[in-house]
Order: structure tokens, then C-alpha cells, then sequence
């Protein structure tokens, strides 16, 4: 096993990624930029190292400083985090080449199935049902025209080095065509470095159900079942979770047939995860696979009680899986909610800022994977993820009913978050019902803004509690330069 890995990412996934290598004696690594010199993974791990400016393209993607710090510190490998560079081919290639360990697949399989083309290919070769669509990419719009004539409208515009919905586009009339394909291939260009498009059938509001696996070097393959992640805005994920209302047993079994053949076919190593959409009819098709840890992948530790990222470093180092598919069993229910730091009555506009205030909830079932704490500056420059919420219990209406009592005790004062938005999703009869598409939110909370009393509770708590001169663990106001109620009110009491 690994000695010392460096983590080559930050916030909550650097201190989920060092919290197993603490329980297997590894030695930690953080890199970090400027701004996060005080950051919760900086103050995780056994030793931290400066990369350079908070501009991620110096500092979280800088590859040669990377590499350079592995090697300074003597890492005998390297764990990407989700994000950054973690999908990044060239990245897992200047690992190979200077003999760190990249904790996830070969270079080259990154590189083939971040091509959608060829990921179509290789899944259609292999049985797995894949979208009809094209298998080779163009950047002739006249020959993407013609292909959508054949195909029929509505029509799916798809960048071939895409992911995550950039460079993609629904055209439902030929009048539309060139103008979106010209569009897209702009964007993808600009994105990628790579303008090639190619088509698929659209399909109508489908739900997205994607596959955990695991394949070790020696040839073996499982899946870890399921997770449901419909919930989503702007092809960013909001709320995910394990069974998959819309599964039965024979359309799991043959979903997770399909996902550990794509894993063979594709010679894939480590843990990953195959995206499907499922239609209305309940017919699935291969979307794409995902070469990293997910952000969502502790609703599946939660229910098979297989920790993913001690499971990556045995497979990183050469230990063959200690599971056959039969072995790997599950139980109950698990939900996550994303908290982010953006204001969810303001189109989800960023909310950096200081954190005043940081209370996490507790309890039976409940797991918080989190980046930040009371004092903590969230910074504008990378993505505003805060924490993950995670819930278990044993059935979807008790994780549904202990995700709100959680969500309903979890205090952040200081910045805006989604907590109250998640609250009023979890509450809705849709969600309680498991009617959960990727339209989700543009159907049911599209102008969606708070209930004010429920908001102002949680303010006129803190300036009580600030006022009675609470004695809490976190620093006080003055503690932390701001000037106290007592020094700004003047003579005035209450
Ligand atoms: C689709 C689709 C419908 N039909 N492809 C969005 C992100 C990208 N990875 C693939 N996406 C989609 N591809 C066909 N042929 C609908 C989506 C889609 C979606 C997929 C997964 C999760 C959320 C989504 C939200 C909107 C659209």
C-alpha cells in the first residue's frame, strides 16, 4: 500500500479522500492556492504545500506543479478528487510517465471514453443499448442537417468531447438546425478545444440513473447498484438517491449487466460510474461513463457499507477485489442533498463570503461531508459546494422525513445557501411521490423564493445569541474583527 498520497484537489472531497487514508495509516498531502490557505483540507492533512495564484489554472490545474509537488514530497501517489483534473487524459499520463500513481483508470481509457463517439462504439459493440444516433463525429453542419432529416426532430446536438450539457443543444424544427449546430460547435470549441458534433434521438423527459463499479487490475468487475439523480438544475446535480424509485428488480439486473459489460469493454480500472437515461416506457440507454469518484458516491457507501475510496487505493496498489457481484448486498434508503453556497431566490448567483456561523446537524443516519466551518471565507473562484448531507434510514419516506429534520438543523449564517430551497424540494408531494425527471425543478420550482418567517427564525436566533454573550466553542464576533452589538448600539440596550 501507498506510504504518502497527495491529494490534487480541495474542500470537502480532499478531506473525504484524507479521512480514509488516516484509517489506513497513509500520510497526507493538500495542495492549495492563496485563498485557501486556511482551508478545512489544508487543516486535514499531515502536510500542505503551496501551489501558486487562486486562478485555478495556477493552482488546482496546474499539472507540472502538481507533479512537482508529488515528487518533493515524496507521494508515492496522487487521488484527483472529482473536478479539476481528475478526467483530465494528459494529467494521468504525466503521472504514469514520471512513476506516481494516479488513483483511477489508465490514461488511455480516460481518453477514449471522453471521446462520446467512440464511448458509443465501444457500448453498441459490447450489447449495451446505446441512444440511436451517430456513431462518428462532424463538424459539417450540412452533413448534421441531412442526419436529421433521417433521424427525425426532435434532435439532440451533442459535442463529442462534451459532458455536463456544454456544446449541446434540442432542436425540434429543421428551421432551427444550422443555427444550433453553428452554436454549439462555437461553445464546444471554445470549452474543449474541439468544435465536432454529432446527433441523437432526444429523448423526453427521462430520468438519470447511473451504475457505481469497481474493476481491479486483474480482470474483475462489480457494480454497486444504482443512484437516482434526476433532481438537477442546469445539468448540476442538487439531490440524489439510492434505490432508484423508478427500479424493480429485473430492469436493476439488466441495467447493472449492462454497466459491468461496458466496464469490460472499455478495459476499465478502478471505480467509476456508468450513466443511463431510463424513459418514460422504462427502456434504458448508455448516456456516458464518468472516470472519477463521484461527488454523489457517498449515498452508495451508505447502503452497501463499502467505503469507495479505500476500495480506490487497494486497486491503485494491485489488491485484487476482495467481492464477487453476489457478495455485494444493500439496505435501506439514502438521499443527499447538495448545500451550496449561491442564493437560490436570485437564479442560484454565487454567495462566497464569511462564514459566521456553522452548525452541522446530528443524529441517527446522518453523515455531513463538509468543507468548511465557523470563521471560514468560502472564496468566489472555485465551485460553491459547501457541504453534502446524507441521510439513511430503512425505507425512502423515513430518509425523506430525516432529510428534513437534518436540513431544518443544519445553521449556515453569513452567506446565502440552498438549504431552504432543498427543504421546500424534500417537502413537495412530487418528491415525496418519487415523481423525480431531470425537469424537475424547471416544472415544479421554477420561481421559487423563501417563506420569510422561516428565515428570519434562523437570523433573530444568532443576534440572540450573539447578544447573551453565548459561551460557544466557535470565536465570537469581536474575536474575529467585527465590531460587537455593544460597541456599534451606542448606550442603547433593550
Ligand atoms: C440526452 C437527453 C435526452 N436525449 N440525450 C445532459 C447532460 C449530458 N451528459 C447528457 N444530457 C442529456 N442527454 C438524449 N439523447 C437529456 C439530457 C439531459 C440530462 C441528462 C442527465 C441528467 C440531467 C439532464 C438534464 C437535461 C438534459
Amino acid at each position: 500500500m501507498f506510504k504518502k498520497i497527495l491529494i490534487a484537489n480541495r474542500g470537502e472531497i480532499a478531506v473525504r479522500v484524507m479521512r480514509t487514508c488516516r484509517e489506513m495509516d497513509i500520510q497526507t498531502v493538500a495542495v492549495y492556492s492563496e485563498v485557501d490557505a486556511a482551508a478545512a483540507h489544508v487543516l486535514e492533512a499531515d502536510e500542505a504545500v503551496l501551489l501558486g495564484e487562486s486562478e485555478p489554472s495556477k493552482s488546482y490545474l496546474n499539472i507540472d506543479r502538481i507533479i512537482d509537488t508529488a515528487e518533493k514530497t515524496g507521494a508515492d501517489a496522487i487521488h484527483p478528487g472529482y473536478g479539476f483534473l481528475a478526467e483530465n487524459p494528459d494529467f494521468a499520463e504525466n503521472c504514469e510517465s514520471s512513476g506516481i500513481n494516479f488513483i483511477g483508470p489508465p490514461s488511455h481509457v480516460i481518453r477514449d471514453l471522453g471521446n462520446k463517439t467512440l464511448a458509443r462504439t465501444i457500448m453498441e459493440k459490447a450489447g449495451v443499448p446505446v441512444i440511436p444516433g451517430m456513431l462518428k463525429a462532424t463538424t459539417d453542419t450540412a452533413l448534421l442537417c441531412q442526419e436529421a432529416e433521417e433521424m427525425g426532430y426532435p434532435v439532440l446536438v451533442k459535442a463529442v468531447s462534451g459532458g455536463g450539457g456544454k456544446g449541446m443543444r434540442v432542436v425540434s424544427a429543421r428551421e432551427e438546425m444550422e443555427e444550433a449546430c453553428l452554436s454549439a460547435m462555437n461553445e464546444a470549441k471554445k470549452a474543449f478545444g474541439d468544435g465536432s458534433l454529432y446527433l441523437e434521438k432526444c429523448l423526453e423527459s427521462p430520468r438519470h440513473v447511473e451504475f457505481q463499479i469497481l474493476a481491479d487490475r486483474q480482470g474483475n468487475a462489480v457494480h454497486l447498484f444504482e443512484r437516482e439523480c434526476s433532481i438537477q438544475r442546469r445539468h448540476q446535480k442538487i439531490i440524489e438517491e439510492t434505490p432508484s424509485p423508478a427500479m424493480n428488480p429485473s430492469l436493476r439486473k439488466a441495467m447493472g449487466d449492462a454497466a459491468v459489460s461496458a466496464v469490460l469493454a472499455s478495459g476499465y480500472v478502478n471505480a467509476g460510474t456508468v450513466e443511463f437515461l431510463l424513459d418514460r416506457s422504462g427502456r434504458f440507454y448508455f448516456l456516458e461513463v464518468n472516470t472519477r469518484l463521484q461527488v454523489e458516491h457517498p449515498i452508495t457507501e451508505m447502503t452497501t457499507g463499502i467505503d469507495l475510496v479505500r476500495q480506490q487505493l487497494e486497486i491503485a496498489a494491485g489488491t485484487p477485489l476482495p467481492f464477487k457481484q453476489q457478495d455485494i448486498t444493500r439496505r435501506g434508503h439514502a438521499i443527499e442533498c447538495r448545500i451550496y453556497a449561491e442564493d437560490p431566490e436570485a437564479g442560484f448567483f454565487p454567495s462566497p463570503g464569511l462564514v459566521l456561523f456553522h452548525q452541522e446537524p446530528s443524529g441517527p443516519g446522518i453523515r455531513n461531508d463538509c468543507g468548511i466551518y465557523s470563521g471560514f471565507e468560502v472564496p468566489m473562484e472555485y465551485d460553491p459546494i459547501l457541504s453534502k448531507l446524507v441521510v439513511t434510514a430503512g425505507t425512502r419516506e423515513a430518509a425523506r422525513m430525516r432529510m428534513i429534520r437534518a436540513l431544518e438543523s443544519y445553521v449556515i449564517l453569513g452567506i446565502r445557501t440552498t438549504i431552504p430551497f432543498l427543504i421546500d424540494v424534500l417537502k413537495s408531494p412530487e418528491f415525496a411521490k418519487g415523481d423525480t425527471y431531470t425537469d424537475f425543478i424547471e416544472r415544479h420550482f421554477d420561481n421559487w423564493s423563501q417563506n420569510m418567517e422561516a428565515s428570519n427564525l434562523a437570523r433573530i436566533a444568532y443576534i440572540v445569541d450573539e447578544l447573551t454573550a453565548s459561551t460557544k466553542p466557535s470565536a465570537g464576533l469581536k474575536e474575529r474583527g467585527c465590531p460587537t452589538p455593544w460597541e456599534t448600539l451606542g448606550e442603547w440596550r433593550m
